[in-house]
């Protein structure tokens, strides 16, 4: 008898592989969703996805943000999230296959991106140690169902089982608990959304329920010839639903009114608190304003313009004892502060030296939006918004450029950015395809503060030809202007320049954005159509 050496069946799964992956997903879902619902419990900024983003956006170098900024405009958040998504994937993925050859190899791996969601919450600024919670729990549950999902894969085939029979782990088992884990995840993760919009409802209502007192000081009339009636054109007033956004917060904060306040305090100033009702009872001005954003491209949309409605910051300064340092005060830098860490540094000599700046409350009629800044936000005629325009605010504290780079400083920008004059072309768009004949060349023209003198277009290269300007509204909101052309058949180039209110005309040399806004001529590639419909 010839003794037949047993087969030695391998014990384990056929598709372990394969199943340690899904395991993977399945526990970072978990972890995810369950993270979302405990930072209801704290804060929505606490989640980790957000966190991590926005710790990726404060860690992000300026050129690396314009060039996001240039390739997905107001997208970029949502590219961000979802590429933190796909490396959040891999690593599931690479932890469930650790889990099948070395379980606690596996369930570390989950764990560690637990604590990385938890430092990554907690390098956030304004964080607390509760926003560690979130990802932590996160983590957690990642690893639970990690060790649950990897140790019913792993359960040995029973001794005898038949090579290429079935496995009798529960096949049906395993099934179960991964669709019942993404079930209670996916409610986990809904409600977590769900109540952290909830938690915002005092804020929502009392938006909804501010009225906003009259203007002790209205804005004088718009001059009806402010607005020009050429198709295409940016409205003189941009609708605030338009209006541009710039921020670095990946969930809109939303203040509640009625608990916000505002801390003053410093050098050289009588420490105060206001909260909104101290703000509204004092006279409110209204103002027309154009604000700019610094990383704005020649030609670019982030510019918008408004009616404003709010307190003159200089005289809310002068009454704490805030002196510029013209008059021997200590502090030249106003750092403003937002709920979401946001620092903004402005001149203190600019914003006493009687331009209109505002701690806003009202932006074109309404109170401001949840995205502009609610309640509160400063805008400073004549600055980039970066130097200037804090939403959200919450504190303002007088120091020195000296002592202090407030956060896009330390992102590579200037301390100090006065708006540079620019021009853009809003119709004809590039490579539109008019026909020949009259068309109106037309788009706005900005340097606040200074005003816009005039606004000159050229075809070709050719000589500067004086465009038509729409009524100035004071010196701090962009013109528009308008330029009957006589097109010809072909492909021609036109650019625009402008002149501000001192007699500076627009530089024609190309600069990029960086450190404080860009220069440089707009122009716009059109092919005229003849009126045969021949071109050549
Ligand atoms: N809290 C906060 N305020 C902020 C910013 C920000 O990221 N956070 N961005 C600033 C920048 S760069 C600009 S251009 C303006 C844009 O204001 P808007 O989004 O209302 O157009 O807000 C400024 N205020
Ligand atoms: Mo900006």
């Amino acid at each position: 008898m010839t003794p037949v050496t047993p087969v030695k069946a391998d014990p384990r799964h056929p598709h372990r592989r394969a199943l340690g992956a899904l395991s993977g997903v399945v526990a970072a879902c978990a972890g995810l969703a369950l993270a979302e619902l405990a930072a209801a419990a704290v804060r929505p900024e606490s989640a980790p996805l957000t966190a991590v983003g926005g710790a990726v956006v404060d860690r992000t170098p300026a050129a690396l943000k314009e060039w996001a900024i240039r390739q997905f405009g107001t997208a970029d958040k949502l590219v961000l999230t979802l590429g933190i998504v796909a490396v959040l994937g891999a690593v599931a993925v690479a932890a469930g296959l650790l889990a099948v050859r070395h379980l606690p190899a596996g369930i570390g791996l989950a764990g560690l991106f637990g604590v990385i969601g938890a430092v990554a919450a907690l390098s956030r600024p304004e964080a607390s140690w509760r926003d560690a919670l979130p990802a932590l729990v996160g983590g957690l549950v990642a690893a639970g169902v990690l060790y649950l999902l990897v140790t019913a894969v792993n359960r040995p085939r029973p001794v005898g089982g038949a090579p290429g029979g079935t496995w009798p782990m529960d096949r049906r088992g395993f099934g179960r608990l991964v669709v019942a884990t993404l079930a209670v995840s996916a409610v986990a993760g809904y409600a977590g959304r769900r109540l952290g919009a909830h938690g915002s409802a005092g804020a929502t209502r009392s938006r909804a329920d501010l009225v906003l007192p009259r203007p002790a000081v209205p804005a004088p009339p718009v001059p009806a010839g402010a607005e020009l009636r050429v198709p295409g054109i940016s409205r003189f007033f941009t609708p605030n639903r338009d209006f541009y956004r710039v921020d670095t917060a990946l969930v809109v904060p939303r203040v509640d009114a009625d608990t916000w306040r505002l801390r003053i305090h410093g050098e050289g100033v009588r420490p105060l608190t206001l909260d909104l009702r101290d703000l509204l009872a004092r006279p409110l001005v209204e103002h027309d304003m154009t604000l700019n954003c610094v990383s704005n491209e020649v030609g670019g949309p982030y510019a918008g313009n408004a009616r404003w409605l709010g307190v003159r910051l200089a005289d809310l300064l002068r009454e704490a004892g805030v002196r510029p340092p013209s008059q021997g005060g200590p502090a030249d830098q106003l750092v403003a502060r937002s709920v979401d860490g946001m620092t903004i540094g402005t001149p203190v000599e600019t914003v006493m030296d009687g331009r209109e700046a505002l701690l806003a409350v009202g932006m074109n009629g309404e109170p401001l939006p949840f995205a502009h800044g609610f309640p509160v936000r400063m805008v400073v005629p004549g600055l980039y918004g970066y130097v200037s325009a804090c939403k959200w605010l919450r504190e303002l504290r007088l120091t020195t450029f000296a002592a202090y780079d407030a956060y896009w400083v330390r992102q590579s920008w200037a301390q100090r950015a006065p708006v540079k004059t620019q021009s853009r072309i809003d119709t004809p768009r590039p490579f539109d395809e008019p026909e020949e004949g009259r068309v109106a060349v037309a788009g706005v023209a900005w340097a606040q503060h200074r005003g816009i003198a005039r606004v000159e277009v050229r075809v070709d290269g050719g000589p500067w030809r004086d465009a038509r300007l729409g009524d100035a509204d004071g010196v701090d909101t962009w013109r528009q202007w308008v330029w009957p052309w006589e097109a010809t058949p072909g492909r021609h180039s036109l650019e625009v320049r402008a002149t501000d209110g001192t007699g500076a005309v627009q530089t024609g040399e190309r600069t990029g954005t960086l450190p404080d806004g860009a220069t440089g001529w707009h122009t716009v590639a059109v092919r005229v159509r003849s009126r045969t419909g021949i071109t050549p």
